[in-house]
């Protein structure tokens, strides 16, 4: 079965509404086929710039105009990020992906120095990611200049409910830094939240316009909304096992070979509900107590669960050895 970018609406709509124990084994099968489904990547995750951010997202503790617990920080030291990426590595990451509550990034010794993070970090043999708001192309170039090997930048939902959640930038605005990104060389990760109020035919909407992006994104994160006291979503519902489980699996058919992350939502979730998420085709997760400002299971509880479930932890660069290899063959 080739890697498709051509799947219509209804194609993946038929996918994601298949009933569950169909989808799951179809997602399996699938996994099984591209990838190695004992193995998982594991992705650290440190906010080097918290709070204070002009933007509005609905969903995220650190916008400055919702009344939060996040308290604001600067940009942090070169040195407190190679302490704590250095850490990262000894607890089993191979990739270390750095936050910063921006909007957008701008050219001044800020970036200098997130520059001079990527570099440091990539010098520690890890994959480098990171998710600083907007891009233009030449910051991308930058980036990869350094070393970075991935960027973060969600599509978050569909482009028909994107306006409920977000109104300081488009939908639009997301889709060029991806491209920017894209065209630098560097690979993209980008997913989304469920939980915000949105439709099946949402979740199925953004499943669609990234399985037919130009190239698929190396990593789709699939976040469970993390409802934090103070933003608008505070009293929105946790979202069920079964709504993580068809966005993973149907990700992980229309997209077989990316890296489907289990991302935020798992501080709530027993193992018992990640195993399911991992059978659907999950191939990868953020370790760490805490994600950017809110919880995450602790690292020995993770370690606990891989034993459980027969798991072990990706090397490091593994993707692109094989992007190489596959490019030398053909
Ligand atoms: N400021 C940059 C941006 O928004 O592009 C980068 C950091 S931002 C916190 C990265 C992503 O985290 C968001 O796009 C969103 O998908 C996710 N996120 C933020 N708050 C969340 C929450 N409460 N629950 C789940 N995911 C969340
Ligand atoms: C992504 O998709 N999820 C991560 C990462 N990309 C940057 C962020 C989750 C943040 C959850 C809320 C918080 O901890 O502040
Ligand atoms: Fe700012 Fe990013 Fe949070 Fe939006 S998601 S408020 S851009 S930190």
């Amino acid at each position: 079965m080739e890697i498709r970018n051509d799947w219509t609406k209804e194609e993946v709509e038929a996918i994601y509404n298949k009933p569950i124990m169909e989808l799951m084994y179809e997602a399996a099968t699938v996994h099984r086929k591209y990838n190695d489904p004992s193995e998982v990547q594991v992705s650290t995750l440190l906010s080097i710039k918290t709070g204070g951010c002009p933007e509005d997202c609905s969903y995220c503790p650190q916008a400055a105009r919702y009344q939060t617990d996040v308290e604001v920080e600067k940009l942090i030291s070169v040195d407190e990020v190679m302490t704590k990426a250095s850490i990262a590595k000894q607890n089993g990451s191979t990739r270390f992906c750095m936050g910063a509550a921006w909007r957008n990034v701008r050219d001044n010794e800020h970036f200098d120095r997130v520059l001079e993070m990527v570099k440091g970090v990539r010098g520690l043999d890890m994959e480098v990611c990171c998710t600083l708001g907007m891009l233009t192309d030449s910051q991308a170039k930058r980036l990869k200049e350094a070393g970075l090997s991935a960027y973060n930048h969600n599509l978050d939902t569909s482009e028909e409910h994107y306006e409920e959640i977000i109104t300081t930038r488009t939908y639009n605005d997301r889709l060029v830094t991806i491209k920017h990104v894209q065209d630098a060389g560097l690979h993209v990760c980008s997913g989304g939240i469920i939980g915000l109020g949105e439709t099946d035919k949402d979740r199925i909407g953004m499943l669609h316009t990234l399985a037919t992006l130009a190239k698929h994104p190396e990593s789709v994160p699939v976040n469970a909304l993390v409802a934090v006291e103070g933003t608008p979503l505070a009293d929105q519902e946790r979202v069920s096992v079964w709504d993580m489980v068809r966005m993973i699996a149907t990700a992980r058919i229309i997209m077989p070979k990316s890296q489907v992350r289990l991302s935020a939502g798992r501080e709530k979730m027993p193992t018992s509900e990640q195993a399911l998420c991992f059978m659907a085709g999950a191939s990868s997760i953020f370790a760490g107590n805490v994600l950017l400002t809110t919880p995450n299971p602790d690292v020995h509880e993770d370690k606990e669960m891989f034993d459980l479930l027969g798991l072990k932890p990706m090397a490091a660069f593994k993707g692109e050895k094989e992007e190489v290899a596959a490019e030398q063959f053909s």
